[in-house]
């Protein structure tokens, strides 16, 4: 019996296909392999979010927080949370009518039930991280103006705010933030969320918070998540910080 041709082109090209590694190390290669077509990628929505770029070079933060840690940290943690953002905006195509991301976690409760919990936690993700690159800063500097005035207020004044913040920032189980808001009243508070949770769907105005998540400081911290909380304080952007302040209480 001889082969088809259709039956032959198939043996060849299954021979071929075998012996493309062998072929690639002699120069004696037969038929190269066919380019299979591309397989149809799975459309990845690319919007509406996406992620902004970092203020500042990765390594600007060194030594308090790595570079390796700003590239895993921005390019992977906070990427996922804007693609699994889009994602699940992309699920419920009627209700996502373009607003900005504060305005759609100050109003998590008005978010269809079938995607609320993906957008509290990657929303909350997308929100807190844009948040997070602003507060911080190579350059330091302490608070200023009205807000340094309210911080004493408040607060008992900013060194204070610091061993608060650090100590509520330790006693987080798990994942989560330790935050410096304006609450519902307009009076600065210390608050610690679990996970990705927003200040904002709580009805709070978050102004700075920091991330004590294992990815935000175990590759250079380890374990010792008090150590970072010490940290951070070299490389906290105040001006940011006191100028959304401002701009929050005079809304
Ligand atoms: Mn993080």
């Amino acid at each position: 019996m001889f082969p088809t041709r259709r039956q032959a082109l198939k043996t060849l090209t299954a021979a071929a296909l075998a012996s493309t590694a062998l072929g690639r190390l002699s120069s004696y290669a037969q038929t190269p392999a066919p380019t299979p077509a591309p397989a149809p990628a799975a459309k990845a929505p690319t919007g509406p979010f996406t992620l902004p770029p970092l203020p500042y070079a990765y390594d600007a933060l060194e030594p308090y927080i790595d570079t390796e840690t700003m590239h895993l940290h921005h390019d992977k943690h906070h990427a996922a949370y804007v693609n699994k953002l889009n994602e699940a905006l992309a699920k419920e195509p009627s209700f996502f009518a373009g607003t900005n991301i504060d305005d759609l976690m100050k109003n998590l409760a008005s978010v269809p039930e079938s995607i609320r919990t993906a957008v509290r936690n990657q929303g909350g993700g997308h929100a807190n991280h844009s948040l997070f690159w602003l507060t911080l800063s190579p350059k330091g500097g302490a608070p200023k103006g009205a807000f340094a005035k309210a911080l004493e207020a408040d607060l008992g004044g900013i060194d204070k705010v610091k061993q608060e913040m650090a100590k509520a920032g330790g006693s987080v189980f798990g994942s989560g933030w330790v935050w410096l808001v304006l609450d519902g009243g307009k009076k600065l508070t210390i608050l610690t969320l679990p996970n990705q949770d927003s200040p904002l769907s709580e009805g709070h105005f978050p102004l700075f918070g920091i991330d004590v998540w294992e990815h935000a400081y175990y590759l250079k911290y380890h374990n010792v998540r008090a150590d970072y909380l010490s940290a951070i304080w070299n490389v906290v952007n105040w001006d940011f910080i006191s100028d959304r302040y401002d701009k929050a209480i005079q809304a």
